[in-house]
């Protein structure tokens, strides 16, 4: 047998080289490759003529164009997407098979698409949403794919459910309103009338749905899956990404502004910082639970609105992931691969989820329509770079010329190959686990408690995002037209929070409960977004800037910030370069008209000796704003006047005083803390 050829890092990247086409420079011609004189007119019968069917050219182009449309993802349309590597951190054989897991520093091709799931394809990023994050791993046994969320658990139990929960959250089908957006009386119906979704949306309301970047948060797998190793022993296991930058978050006005300003926010972010060099880092996690295990725990294992609590199941580290190659080509890559959560390899298998068992099912299905047939596995990105061979045959779009006059089992011409192997040589077995049972249309009773994890997310949480938690839940139920609706979630989240239903209802004008509540006190501090690491290199800050600016210090705050790994924009009120008083220059990023101070983590206020009006309302906008949403001020020389006038000098995390170093340690200090929530807003 050919020995087959070895998975390295950059096995998919030479694979799609193949397939790549650099247009540029070169003759125009048609498909068919013949090259064309004009490209500009139409042929007519006279210049001022009519248009002849015999233009071939025309047709072409008119047809190709006419047809270049396919069906967005019924869920998840939204979607940006890179390549990258993971590397494992060790053999993890005593668990699972799984090759891409089986050694210290082996690395595998991975392509990553993160999205929205509600809205079109060409709706807002930074709204209210689970945002998807799924992962292609391309290894020598065939294509794993983890196809996850950045929340760890899931609206309902039951697959079935899956159309109606969708139907729910899109737009209404009356008027195809609102856009991505859950804020609306068909969703929070579906919600009062399923309870099992208690907890998804205190995930849901909480600053999880508003992630700053695709790079700040964190995946999971949410279903328990199985790893079984050589022995055949399995356990069952859940799969977490943990962002090394840690999860960050929006807050909801800010949120809401950006998705006016930049809708492509979050993948403007992934872009350009992979285009910088600035790798995004993730490192896999599992939590593992022993088969004689699964019952010893109050929930259970195999109910995907339940989470593991980490304190409970620890994560244990397994590899890390970094992207660190955009697309050539959006289309071609990001919107035709495709995933699904049956592409497991040898090691990897699946539980009795039944929300995992219907999205076995969906995910081919969904692409024979979107991608036009069963060959999808040949186009470029969905290819595995190990090889396939099978008696599988045409279809539309068929790119594989199959040689041969046989395709079907058993042929005694080929010796009846392609042939299955043995376990011990690569073939996929699933476990083989002992069932038992009734055919039924039933729910298991240990599927009905829907509201303790709910409270446990809740008592976890720390002030401030309890109170965004009440403020989102505020916004969408007083959203919510129908007041039996505001009234049925309100008596609905009391079983969670008695507070909290209380502080909802009087924000939306339902009768506040008086008795009810949650007698759990459990809480798991790992899923409170306080306890994620900070750094100041995830931060972005503008800074405002005028000619005549005091460029020896102004210069040197900026390089101590750079050198930390903060970004900064130079904002200011026309573009090209601001001569400093001793004639250093800085380049103008962006003018007032051109950026927005929702678009920065942190705004940093210069001026200049001699600022128009315009400059000084736009530079008090942008510290009011920044004020508003939490976020770091400071202020040098002719900047600090609008910290003054402003009243905020003593305020927490503005920074407005002291030398060039004491103002840049400080300053880091205030960045390095993110969100200043003690602050006193209005
Ligand atoms: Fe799903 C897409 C994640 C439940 C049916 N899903 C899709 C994507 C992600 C998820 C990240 C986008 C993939 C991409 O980037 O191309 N889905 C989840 C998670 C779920 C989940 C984490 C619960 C744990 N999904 C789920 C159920 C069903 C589906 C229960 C149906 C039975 N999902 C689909 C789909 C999509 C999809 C309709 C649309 C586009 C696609 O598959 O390729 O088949």
């Amino acid at each position: 047998m050919a020995k087959e050829p070895k998975v390295h890092e950059n096995s998919k990247d030479e694979q799609l080289e193949q397939y790549r086409v650099d247009d540029s420079g070169k003759s125009l011609t048609t498909n068919q490759g013949l090259k064309m004189a004009e490209d500009e007119f139409s042929l007519k019968a006279g210049e001022r003529g009519s248009t002849l069917l015999e233009d071939f050219h025309f047709r072409e182009k008119m047809t190709h164009f006419d047809h270049e449309r396919i069906p967005e993802r019924v869920v998840h349309a939204r979607g940006y997407a890179a390549h990258g590597v993971f590397e494992a951190y060790g053999s993890l054989e005593h668990l699972t098979k799984a090759k891409f897991l089986s050694g210290k520093s082996k690395k595998t091709p991975v392509f990553v698409r993160f999205s929205t799931v509600a809205g079109s394809k060409g709706s807002a990023e930074t709204v209210r949403d689970a945002r998807g994050f799924s992962t292609k791993f391309y290894t020598e046994e065939g294509n794993y794919d983890l196809v996850g969320n950045n929340m760890p658990v899931f609206f309902i139990q039951d697959a079935i459910k899956f159309p109606d929960f969708v139907h729910a959250v899109k737009p209404e089908p009356h008027n195809e309103m609102p856009q991505a957006a859950s804020a609306h009386d068909t969703l929070w119906d579906f919600v009062i009338n399923n309870q099992e979704t208690a907890h998804m949306m205190m995930w849901l309301m909480s600053d999880r749905a508003i992630p700053r970047s695709f790079r700040m948060m964190d995946g999971f797998g949410v279903h328990a899956f199985r790893f079984v190793n050589a022995e055949g022993k399995s356990h069952f296991v859940k799969f977490n990404w943990k962002s090394t930058l840690g999860t960050h978050s929006l807050v909801w006005d800010e949120a809401q502004k950006i998705a006016g300003k930049d809708p492509d926010f979050n993948r403007r972010d992934l872009y350009d910082s992979i285009d910088q060099g600035n790798f995004p880092e993730w490192e896999l996690g599992v939590q593992i639970i022993a088969e004689e295990d699964e019952h010893k725990f109050d929930f259970d294992l195999l109910d995907a609105t339940k989470l593991w609590p980490q304190e409970e199941i620890p994560i244990q580290m397994v590899g890390k992931m970094t992207l660190n190659r955009n697309v050539d080509n959006v289309f071609a890559e990001t919107e035709q691969v495709a995933f699904h959560p049956g592409h497991v390899v040898p090691g990897i298998d699946f539980s009795n989820d039944p929300l995992l068992q219907g999205r076995l099912f969906s995910y081919t299905d969904t692409q024979l329509l979107r991608l036009n047939g069963p060959n999808f596995h040949e186009l470029p990105i969905n290819r595995p770079v190990c090889p396939f061979h099978n008696n599988q045959r045409d279809g539309f779009g068929r790119q594989s010329i199959n040689k041969g006059r046989v395709s079907y089992q058993k042929s005694s011409f080929t010796n009846s190959t392609p042939a299955p192997v043995s376990e011990a040589e690569g073939g996929y077995s699933h476990y083989q686990e002992k069932m038992e049972g009734r055919k039924v249309r039933a729910r298991s009773e240990s599927f009905k408690d829907h509201f303790s994890q709910a409270t446990m997310f809740w008592n976890s949480m720390t002030e401030p995002e309890r109170k965004h938690i009440i403020e989102a839940f505020s916004f969408e139920l007083g959203k919510c037209q129908e007041t039996w609706i505001r009234e049925g979630a309100v008596e609905m989240f009391t079983n969670v929070n008695l507070e909290m239903a209380q502080a909802v209802a009087k924000n939306i004008g339902v009768i506040p409960p008086t008795s009810g509540g949650s007698d759990i006190t459990k809480a798991s501090p790992a899923l409170s977004l306080d306890n994620t690491v900070k750094s100041p290199a995830t931060r972005k800050v503008g800074v405002l800037v005028d000619k005549g600016f005091n460029d020896a210090e102004v210069l040197e705050i900026l390089e101590g910030l750079e050198a930390k790994g903060v970004q900064y924009e130079v904002v200011s009120e026309m573009q090209g370069k601001l001569k400093g008083s001793r004639g250093k220059e800085l380049e103008v990023d962006h003018t007032f008209t051109t950026t927005d101070p929702v678009l920065y983590d942190a705004i940093y206020a210069v001026g200049g000796p001699d600022v128009s009006k315009k400059f000084a309302k736009e530079a008090a906008r942008y510290i009011g704003e920044a004020f508003d949403h939490y976020k770091p001020i400071g202020a040098t020389h002719d900047g600090q006047q609008w910290i003054e006038a402003a009243g905020i000098e003593s305020q927490p995390g503005v920074v407005a005083a002291g030398d060039a170093s004491s103002f840049t340690s400080s300053f880091l200090e205030a960045i390095t803390a993110h969100r200043h929530w003690d602050r006193q807003v209005e």
